[in-house]
């Protein structure tokens, strides 16, 4: 079989950042600087045009019979550590394929269609995700995006204006110009679709999320000699709070709480923790339980910090609301993927997309493909080719659709 451009694509993007268990592509690394340079030679090999903004996000450009507001459809090219070659990476390579795809079929949109590379989705380096979409969708000011700072204290300005920041030869546009819709092709990252024994999914809603960073302060001492009644054991604190956490989501429902990120100091055997920094994920589709999740957070933190005798600080670091696809585009999206005699079904998203954030200044819609055994955020994430080849055209059908849907408004 010819490898098509998608494959051929994705496999070149999978090798930057490889480490054996996954790939490894944080914002503004050498090897993200490398996906991103890929995108715009791809881009730019099919005559498109390319821009970047100051976020660090990537267009390519393909002209429509009118000027001004873009149809946009991407996604992100970051990773997390060990991630898969799919999530994201699939979504941006896959708009490019499209836009060849309208060119190879001679298709004369009445809009501007642009394929996207969001910057920073995954949140990997600086504690904020979909951190260019959100810039793009003036969900968060660039000035307070410039102070963030990754572990390593650099500051995502710093970053931005290093070698492997904003890439060299790419004219920067001014601001975050409004778009006219927005499609978004991802694979499913559940199980769901591939459970159902379906090809395509058409997203009805992205879930709210809720990022939380914890600092637990007790008191360090010798291992050997502080007695086990007399101590303020950070760890064994935070240890408890993870329970205490996981017991409330279960009691909530319908919600997901995870603390994937955890830090100890000193971290030293001998030593008794005195700090630990944590970091709590919690999300769910329904606004009143996001809510019960962050009372529940506070609540815990608060009995666990007069149980163990420890001080607890809590830090909002992240607030996505839960944000609904647009029902139109949903309907082009859903009607094209019938032309194709494909069937599809509706169903929300637990991951956040970038889509939650471009949703905020355009109709946005996204469209799924199967995740095999649902396993994503992992090295060994996978979609069959032809599962792949399908989403593409189901995406390049769906955006001549949002097309002609909003050159009627
Ligand atoms: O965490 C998420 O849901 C997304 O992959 N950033
Ligand atoms: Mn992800
Ligand atoms: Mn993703």
């Amino acid at each position: 079989m010819i490898p098509s451009p998608l494959a051929e694509r994705l496999a070149q993007l999978a090798a930057l950042g490889a480490t054996g268990h996954g790939i490894d592509r944080r914002l503004f690394s050498a090897e993200d600087a490398q996906a991103r340079t890929l995108f715009v030679q791809w881009a730019r090999g099919s005559k498109f045009t390319v821009e970047q903004d100051r976020a660090g996000n990537v267009f390519a450009r393909r002209a429509g019979k009118r000027d001004g507001a873009a149809i946009l459809s991407g996604s992100h090219l970051d990773t997390v550590p060990n991630g898969g070659a799919y999530d994201g990476a699939y979504g941006a390579v896959a708009a490019l394929c499209a836009l060849e795809e309208l060119d190879a079929a001679g298709v004369v949109t009445e809009h501007p269609v642009e394929a996207v590379a969001w910057a920073g989705e995954e949140g990997s380096r600086f504690p904020l995700g979909c951190l260019g979409s959100g810039a793009f969708a003036g969900l968060n000011e660039l000035a307070s995006i410039d102070a963030l700072r990754d572990d390593d204290g650099v500051t995502f300005a710093d970053a931005r204006a290093a070698a492997n920041g904003l890439l060299a030869g790419v004219p920067v546009r001014d601001g975050f110009p409004r778009p006219a819709g927005y499609v978004e092709l991802h694979i499913e990252q559940g199980p769901v679709l591939e459970h159902r024994g379906v090809r395509l999914g058409v997203v009805t809603a992205i879930a709210g999320q809720v990022r939380v960073e914890v600092e637990i302060h007790g008191e360090a001492g010798h291992a050997g000699t502080v007695p086990m009644e007399l101590r303020r054991d950070a760890l064994s604190a935070a240890a408890e709070l993870a329970l205490e956490l996981e017991a409330a989501a279960r009691t909530i429902g319908e919600c997901v709480l995870t603390v994937g990120h955890l830090s100890v100091f000193p971290n030293q055997t001998n030593v008794v923790p005195g700090r630990v920094l944590l970091r709590i994920d919690a999300r769910s589709v329904d606004e009143a339980r996001l809510s019960a999740l962050r009372a529940a957070i506070e609540a815990c933190a608060a009995r666990t910090a007069a149980k163990r005798g420890v001080r607890i600080e809590t830090t909002p670091i992240e607030e996505r609301r839960v944000v609904a696809m647009d029902p139109q585009l949903r309907g082009a999206v859903a009607a094209a993927i019938a032309e194709l005699g494909e069937r599809a079904i509706d169903l929300p998203s637990g991951a956040g997309h970038d889509a939650m954030c471009v949703a905020a200044v355009a109709p946005a819609a996204m469209i799924f493909v199967p995740s095999a055994g649902g396993l994503s955020h992992v090295g060994n994430e996978y979609t069959t080719p032809e599962d792949l080849q399908l989403g593409v055209t189901a995406l390049t059908r769906s955006i001549a659709a949002i097309d002609r849907l909003l050159a009627k408004d």
